[in-house]
């Protein structure tokens, strides 16, 4: 394969929602290149895009794919994404390294859930847009009505560069106001015919053609001044200024195209060859040593692994992107985050599963590597003189779906910890921990699809069957006022004896708060614990009553006490111990006996002490349309849900609350139910609150029961 400069590299992410049609789009700009001479389709289970088991089962995007076409002395490279809200870590990927993201939109249905979390995500990241319309063809499509969705949501800046003639059924020709021509397209072919605009349609064009110059003027001052001077642009500066235009996100076209029937995707891949930005006219990246990469050949090399991939035969696929020097075959390279060395054995271009073997990558463009030891995504390849080098790694949204992982064989237990490491280095955001407090394996994803996935994944590929759990709830305890007790450990049983007395006041620790203490402190020791939230241990001993040796002992005893809290087993938090008293026996005393007696000195306080249990209350903010506005909210107030307040973002409603994870579960799917799968949520944990009574009472009858089993 040819070896592209930068200038001729074009990196374009294709997003949008679910099934607007962004693999169909893929597979027409392949079959358009001549990569494949017939264009499968994602209802045949025949695309290149979507060839893995699972996205043939489910007829749908679960991966992205990276791809390229070779158009008119141009290597574009695709990434064609996947559309639901569950597989949103793809996105982000791919948006970290193309230049444009190409938006599809379901002409249909107007803005879509999925259209408002990428488009959010793209303005964070300046990532420039181009929306393509597509689905015209059918009977209820509304090319203004989504024009007008975008513009309301998003920003007045969206502008079309084509509208259809002839939307709805027999839907098959456009008004092109960039060429000012009528283009009408013939089926499957990919071939258009140019026709001079019809007189109905002059008036029309000619606005939106204005628009447009004045669109591009303003994108330069000195386009601005050619524009006052000779009130029109020529066509090449209408083309720079709209270039200009999308780098700088001041302008964002919008093209209609029929993915489905090939309808006007050369034209589109010529406005990307033509218009679209090549790598180096983007603003510059630095690594986090502040070194700019340039995109200059000559520099040395830093490339970035925007994800990795495991295929059958093949093994562990890394995906880069050159931002620096260049990559050949064969090339010694260090990880700048491991400091490990890696030689790049072989080198491809990818489409989907068919590869082609590359002996040279310039800067800008993406190519792949295979069986790195040591190197995985969102981590920085560099030629050695500069090994050191780090690029900004890519933030993954919050994970908030979780269940407990549990093999139905035993035997299988130990393999699953290995298999769902393989899985998080595929999919970052599938996040697996051994939680020591609850005893479970958890993995946590983006949503009860995304965790199905990994599930088949788990049964069908490493042919282990699973079991997924609802986990536990990490519950808190605390104390909500002082209360005082006294033990004394005694024991007498043929030799030596055992004895400590320990009497100790405990009292809730807030933040900021003095409290009143009878006994004058001596000596304090804070521990801040693991589990958030904290221990003071204060002694108040006068007189040497209890020797200082034994202290340690004491707190010993306590912090035992403390991670299995006397409510329920769980770990308790934010209390204040004072030992103010005890005694001593010269012979018989020691360490644990000391230890025993702060032990059940403690678990006598606290049962005293007004003991509550906390839980954990996560801050969740639903993004819905306004009219499931009503059923959401019924749904979250069933979910003991604080409402902290409603804001209107775009056409979307957004409606901020509190809510303890315990009623979080398969929230995910309820939302979606609710609002058929046109809302989507965030939740990020907020702090520990106590619940409430009944909800106590439920959880201390529930410890009994479990003892009970237990004993
Ligand atoms: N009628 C029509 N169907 C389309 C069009 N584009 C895609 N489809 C169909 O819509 C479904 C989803 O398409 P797909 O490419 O998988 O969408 P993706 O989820 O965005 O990748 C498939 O059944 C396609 O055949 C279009 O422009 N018109
Ligand atoms: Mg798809």
């Amino acid at each position: 394969m040819k070896v592209y400069q930068t200038k001729d590299i074009r990196n374009v992410a294709l997003v949008g929602g679910a099934k607007s049609g962004k693999t169909t789009l893929a597979e027409s700009m392949l079959f358009e290149a001549g990569l494949i001479n017939r264009r499968g389709s994602v209802d045949d289970k025949n695309t290149v895009s979507d060839y893995r088991d699972i996205e043939l089962e489910r007829q749908n995007s679960v991966f992205s794919t990276v791809m390229y076409a070779e158009y008119q002395g141009k290597k574009i490279n695709i990434i064609d994404c996947p559309g639901f809200d569950d597989f949103f870590g793809e996105v982000v990927a791919a948006l970290a390294v193309c230049d444009t993201a190409m938006m599809l939109m379901n002409a249909q249905n107007g803005v879509e859930v999925g259209t408002e979390v990428t488009w959010r995500y793209a303005a964070r990241n300046n990532v420039p847009i181009v929306f393509l319309m597509n689905h015209l063809e059918h009977e209820n499509s509304n090319f203004e009505e989504t024009v007008r969705q975008l513009r309301h949501s998003f920003t007045n800046s969206i502008t079309p560069v084509q509208y259809p003639v002839n939307q709805g059924l027999g839907f098959n020709a456009v008004i092109d106001l960039l060429k000012m021509k009528m283009l009408k397209f013939s089926e499957g072919t990919g071939k258009y015919e140019v026709f001079d605009i019809p007189a109905s349609e002059q008036a029309k064009a000619e606005e939106m053609h204005g628009q447009l110059i004045e669109s591009a003027a303003e994108s330069d001052e000195t386009l601005m001044e050619v524009f006052f001077e000779h009130g029109t642009l020529t066509e090449e500066e209408l083309q720079k200024g709209l270039k200009l235009g999308i780098i700088r996100r001041s302008f964002f076209p919008v093209f209609c195209i029929g993915s489905k029937h090939n309808f006007g995707v050369s034209r589109m891949m010529e406005f990307i060859t033509t218009s679209l930005p090549d790598p180096s006219e983007m603003p510059h990246h630095q690594t986090t040593t502040g070194r700019d990469l340039k995109y200059s050949q000559t520099d040395p090399t830093t490339a970035f692994v925007f994800k990795t991939s495991i295929e059958p035969h093949l093994g562990q696929i890394s995906f880069l992107k050159l931002y620096s020097g260049e990559i050949t075959e064969a090339m010694d390279m260090v990880n700048g985050n491991t400091g490990s060395k890696e030689r790049l054995t072989q080198l491809f271009a990818v489409a989907g599963k068919n590869r082609e073997k590359v002996e040279k990558i310039l800067p800008g463009d993406i190519g792949a590597a295979i069986k790195l030891k040591d190197t995985y995504t969102n981590q920085t390849l560099n030629s050695p003189k500069n090994g050191d080098d780090q690029m900004a790694k890519m933030v993954y949204p919050d994970p908030k779906y979780r269940v407990a992982v549990k093999a139905k064989n035993s035997a299988d237990d130990e393999k699953i910890g290995g298999i769902l490491y393989e899985l998080h280095s595929v999919d970052p955001t599938l996040i697996v921990e051994y939680s020591k407090e609850l005893k479970q394996l958890i993995l946590q994803g983006q949503g009860e699809l995304h965790l199905n996935i990994a599930k088949w994944q788990i049964e069908k590929v490493n042919k282990i069957d699973v079991d997924f759990l609802a986990p536990k709830i990490p519950y808190r305890e605390t104390i909500t006022k002082s209360a005082k007790a006294t033990y004394r450990h005694k024991k007498q049983s043929g030799g030596a004896g055992q004895f400590g007395e320990v009497h100790m006041l405990i009292h809730p620790y807030i933040e900021g708060t003095p409290f009143q203490n009878e006994f004058p402190v001596r000596g304090t020791q804070e521990e801040l614990l693991p589990w958030g939230g904290k221990l003071v241990f204060n002694s108040c001993i006068v007189g040497g009553v209890i020797d200082a040796r034994f202290m340690p002992a004491i707190l010993k005893g306590i912090m035992e006490k403390i991670e299995e809290g006397p409510l329920t087993g769980s770990y308790a938090r934010d209390i204040v111990v004072n030992v103010y008293d005890g005694k001593m026996h010269p012979v018989d005393s020691n360490e644990i006996s000391f230890k025993l007696a702060g032990r059940n000195a403690f678990r006598e306080a606290f049962k005293n002490a007004g003991p509550k249990i906390l839980e954990p209350i996560y801050d969740v903010e639903v993004f819905l349309p306004e009219e499931k506005m009503g059923d959401v909210m019924t749904d979250l107030q069933g979910r003991r849900a604080i409402i902290m307040g409603m804001e209107s973002e775009g056409t979307f409603q957004k409606i901020r609350a509190k809510v303890p994870l315990a009623e979080m579960s398969r929230y995910s799917t309820a939302l979606s139910s609710i609002t058929s799968g046109r809302a989507t949520y965030t939740m990020k944990f907020g702090e520990y609150t106590q619940v409430p009574p009944d909800v106590q009472t439920q959880l201390l009858k529930a410890y009994e029961e479990q003892e009970k089993d237990e004993e």
